[in-house]
């Protein structure tokens, strides 16, 4: 295990605005620390609640040596607990997802409620205290209809974020839509470098024609700041908020989450080849067609879109030093019919292939940046803001838990 000195030797030897030393992109110690110190202390997205619909609905999600469940109770909140039996510490759930009654064991059929509760385990002896061994339970909370979780002891606040997300992605309603698709690949790749690529559009021109045709690659809309300083971006901004449509660049003072709603390229409306809607009903109660796209973004692993005809919802989630998990999730109003108000392959392409040419593009970045001969090298400052405010964010979450509450007080 890397000592916490030798972390922050390696963070002090880090130049601003140049991509991170070697160690931090392939090094399988600095990704325990980073499981220690981001993963297991910050809030992470887990899944939209409408993939948990009824009673019962449940997924499994590791966040790399954590298994966490995520069930649906009889008195429909949502729960989230680690996927380790109280026995013997057995996973309970293997699957992605399912419907199940009660959380059973499979090694020894130890068996649990939907709120986590153990109510039966064979032969245990007249001093076993069932309520002593319910699951463990991990922080969860439902923000405008994202769950997210957090496995520390103390999960840092949420009003902020929940206050902000109530006002920008309230319009989409996103607890009254349904899944229309589902992916799930996995890319070769340290987590930060999937994040990194996506909070740039320097290579979006060269890398995304499907994706190029409606939004806009513009640094100033997409990039680190204020999307106002675009007179595309202000236009937007202020003829949504003149409808009541939340728009407006807002940061978390802490920068792990940004809003703003950003507009499309000419016509478009939507993330299809001809730039028109790919759903006939639009979401929640978004004023018109032309609203862009919501972008909300929450480290260390979620980017979202939020449009008039449907939601795109992102999650990452570390697998190994030099694999991550990238799960793409499609939403519709839950009143539409496929083959009647969408079809599924228009719906969907383009960020297929999106997501499939970042893919490639954050592989072959890895495979580079594992080569002796990697120095970090220089942030373009009119394209890559966005790269450097997440890779500022990064050294500094980093540095505070491995300083402590005390020293950074003293600081
Ligand atoms: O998905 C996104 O939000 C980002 C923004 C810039 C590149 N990428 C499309
Ligand atoms: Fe779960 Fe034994 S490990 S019942
Ligand atoms: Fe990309």
């Amino acid at each position: 295990m890397i000592s916490n000195s030798d972390l922050l030797y390696l963070l002090m030897s880090r130049k601003p605005w140049h991509s991170l030393p070697q160690p931090f992109y392939n090094d399988s110690e600095v990704f325990d620390a980073d499981l220690r110190n981001i993963w297991q202390r910050d809030w992470i997205f887990a899944a939209p609640s409408a993939e948990l619909p009824k009673t019962g609905s449940y997924i499994t999600l590791e966040i790399g040596t954590a298994s966490v469940i995520l069930v649906r109770g009889a008195d429909r909140v949502i729960r989230a607990f680690h996927n380790s039996c109280r026995h013997r510490g057995s996973r309970i759930c293997s699957a992605h997802k399912g419907t199940a009654p009660k959380l059973v064991c499979p090694y020894h059929q130890w068996t649990y409620d939907l709120d986590g509760k153990l109510l039966w385990a064979r032969e245990m002896g007249d001093d076993f205290d069932p309520s002593a061994h319910g699951l463990g339970l991990v922080h969860c909370r439902e923000v405008s209809g994202m769950v997210f979780i957090c496995l520390a002891e103390h999960a840092p606040d949420t009003r902020t974020l929940e206050a902000h997300a109530a006002r920008y992605l309230g319009p989409h309603d996103l607890a009254n839509l349904k899944i229309a698709h589902q992916s799930s690949i996995i890319e070769q790749a340290n987590w930060k470098l999937v994040l990194e690529n996506n909070r740039e559009c320097y290579h979006c021109s060269g890398s995304h024609p499907s994706l190029c045709v409606t939004f806009p690659d513009d640094p100033n809309l997409v990039g680190a700041d204020d999307s106002t300083t675009s007179n595309m971006g202000r236009a937007h901004v202020d003829r949504c908020e003149a409808a009541g449509l939340p728009s407006k660049y807002v940061i978390d003072p802490l920068e792990r989450w940004r809003f703003v709603r950003i507009p499309f390229l000419g016509k478009g409306v939507s993330y299809t080849l001809d730039g028109k809607a790919a759903v006939a009903k639009r979401v929640g109660h978004v004023p018109f067609d032309d609203a862009g796209s919501c972008l909300f973004f929450h480290y260390p692993n979620s980017w979202n879109h939020f449009l008039s005809d449907h939601v795109l919802t992102f999650r990452v989630l570390p697998v190994g030093p030099q694999q991550t998990q990238v799960t793409t999730t499609w939403l519709v109003h839950k009143d539409a019919e496929e083959g009647r108000d969408y079809d599924l392959k228009r719906l969907t392409e383009v960020w297929i292939n999106t997501n499939d040419e970042d893919r490639r593009i954050v592989e072959e970045n890895q495979r580079g940046i594992n080569s002796p001969a990697y120095l970090p090298g220089p942030y373009s400052r009119a394209q890559e803001g966005g790269v450097n405010q997440f890779v500022d964010w990064y050294c500094r979450t980093l540095h505070t838990a491995l300083m402590g509450p005390h020293q950074i007080a003293a600081e």
